[in-house]
């Protein structure tokens, strides 16, 4: 069959934005196109890489006229995936159409439509197998684990119980061979970088492991690992790692160092095969503080920047988040990470009740912190958490899926949200000549600085329009 296998490029002016700092691989496609297997002619179609990104698929799919097409989408891209589904439909009219990804996960209704055959909740690459197989054999889809029917075949109930991630051990290899590498970076932080250092290389992304152990209320992953952190074989991600063409890899884990066995011996395997590239990912501060050698051991094989939560500025909002951590940790970890040459990525929670004085208080407290990149999100629990269902009453907009990007706030600002939104755009911009690269001082190659700097234009411009992609009775 030929399988056409579709990322959206995201409506919001704000993940454009983010975009422009952090476009990574479309893994998730890489994966399934793994999964169907090479008896099926696979194609992925990264729409973000697109200017129009409409046409471009109408054109590919009445080309192609594809058997199954596979539309991933984040809950900020729900809509945008029922719009191509519905082009798609008119392109190709006997095509399967499949939705999956982390808003099929989350609020599979909103995407039951007449466009959309079936939608996959959870881990994607063996319900896509097993979609495939039935349908190469003319057979219903019904009754696949993780698989909805829309229409009167959908299933309410099913909908809302969390599917279970399998075990990691069984995710085939992704197929990086369908995308050109070459077009995927992020802006990558380091503490003492050589001079001319690129600052936009082309990134890897791996998954090493799925799941956190933590149960921050306002996160969806505990419900999506049942509370477990699952590592894949650690033979397998080193060969994985060590066939990479590019030097720079990105951990996509909810968190890398959860299992420290695991961490140390998959330092050890990229160590026996001689692999020497440079790694960035996610960690907690508690991690860091409880196992420093650790940390120091992935310094030696690579390990250059880490991204923090650290998310709040007081004892009493982490404890109210159950984040697990106080600001002492944070600043500890923060310390201790900066000491063994790992540059730090802070990510800073913004609340939409926040004052001029809360804006200012977390402006100051950033600004005081040893050089350190920042970003800052708004919180949004992820729809699915109890934190979501509290704020369902006050969500003031009649699409928050549109909105779930954790930069748009859903809930009324108690400042006018203009305002709101001129504030955190400041934060924002300031956050990010906070990094070391700014302050380290060392020389930039020109073509580098330009599109950093229009990139922060655009990055700040998004962030101050914010207000524009709500009705305009709320604008003040
Ligand atoms: C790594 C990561 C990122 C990376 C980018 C990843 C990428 N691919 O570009 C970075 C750090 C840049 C990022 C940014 C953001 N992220 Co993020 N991210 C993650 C994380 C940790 C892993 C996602 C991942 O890529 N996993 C690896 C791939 C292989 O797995 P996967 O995406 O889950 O795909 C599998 C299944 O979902 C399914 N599937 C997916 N698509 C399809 C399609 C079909 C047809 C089928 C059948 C199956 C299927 O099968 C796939 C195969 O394995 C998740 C948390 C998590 N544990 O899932 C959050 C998560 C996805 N992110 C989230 C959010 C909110 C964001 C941001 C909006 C945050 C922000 N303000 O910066 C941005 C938006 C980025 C964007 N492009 O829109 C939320 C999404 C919530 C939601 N309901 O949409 C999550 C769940 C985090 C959370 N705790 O809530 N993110």
């Amino acid at each position: 069959m030929k399988v056409l296998l579709i990322k959206p490029k995201a409506r919001l002016k704000t993940i454009q934005g983010l975009h422009r700092f952090t476009m990574l691989e479309p893994l998730e496609l890489a994966y399934l196109a793994a999964a169907a297997g090479p008896r099926h002619a696979v194609r992925i179609l990264d729409l973000r890489l697109e200017r129009r990104p409409q046409p471009a698929m109408a054109r590919v799919v009445a080309e192609m006229q594809p058997d199954v097409v596979g539309i991933s989408a984040y809950s900020h891209e729900g809509s945008t995936a029922k719009a191509l589904a519905t082009i798609v439909r008119r392109a190709a009219p006997g095509a399967f159409v499949v939705v999956g990804g982390h808003h099929a996960t989350v609020a599979p209704e909103d995407l039951d439509v007449p466009a959309i055959d079936a939608i996959v909740r959870g881990e994607g690459c063996a319900p896509f197998a097993a979609i495939l197989a039935a349908l190469e054999k003319h057979e219903a889809v019904e009754g696949i684990p993780g698989v909805l029917r829309t229409g009167d075949g959908f299933d309410p109930k099913a909908a809302h119980v969390w599917p279970t991630f399998p075990d990691p051990a069984t995710l085939p290899l992704p197929r990086r061979d369908l995308y050109d590498w070459r077009r995927y970076y992020t802006v990558w932080l380091a503490e003492n970088p050589p001079s001319w250092y690129p600052l936009f290389p082309p990134t890897a992304m791996v998954r090493s492991s799925f799941g956190c152990t933590q149960k921050c209320t306002f996160c969806v992953v505990p419900y999506l690992c049942g509370g477990r952190h699952m590592p894949r074989p650690v033979e397998a991600v080193a060969d994985e790692i060590a066939a990479l063409p590019q030097d720079h890899v990105y951990f996509g884990d909810d968190e890398n160092y959860l299992d420290e066995t695991f961490a140390y011996e998959l330092a050890d395997a990229l160590e026996r095969r001689r692999v020497r590239k440079r790694y960035l990912a996610w960690v907690r501060t508690t991690t860091a503080v409880r196992s420093p050698e650790l940390m120091k051991r992935w310094a030696e094989i690579g390990l250059e920047s880490v991204y923090i939560g650290f998310e709040h500025t007081t004892d009493a909002e982490l404890r109210s988040s159950r984040k697990g951590t106080t600001v002492a940790v944070n600043e500890r970890a923060l310390d201790l990470l900066k000491g063994m040459g790992i540059a730090v990525h802070g990510s800073w929670l913004v609340r939409p009740e926040f004052t001029e004085a809360d804006f200012d208080r977390l402006a100051s407290y950033v600004a005081a912190l040893p050089p350190s990149e920042h970003s800052f999100n708004v919180v949004t629990p992820s729809q699915g958490t109890p934190d979501y269902e509290a704020i369902q009453p006050q969500i003031w907009v009649s699409n928050p899926h549109d909105l779930h990007d954790a930069m748009h706030p859903l809930t009324p600002t108690t400042m006018p949200l203009r305002r709101f939104a001129a504030r955190y755009a400041r934060l924002v911009v300031d956050g990010i000549k906070r990094s070391p690269l700014r302050t380290g001082n060392r020389p930039v190659r020109p073509q580098d600085l330009v599109r950093a700097l229009w990139s922060e234009r655009v990055y700040y411009r998004a962030y101050r329009d914010l207000y524009r992609d709500y009705p305009r009775g709320l604008w003040q």
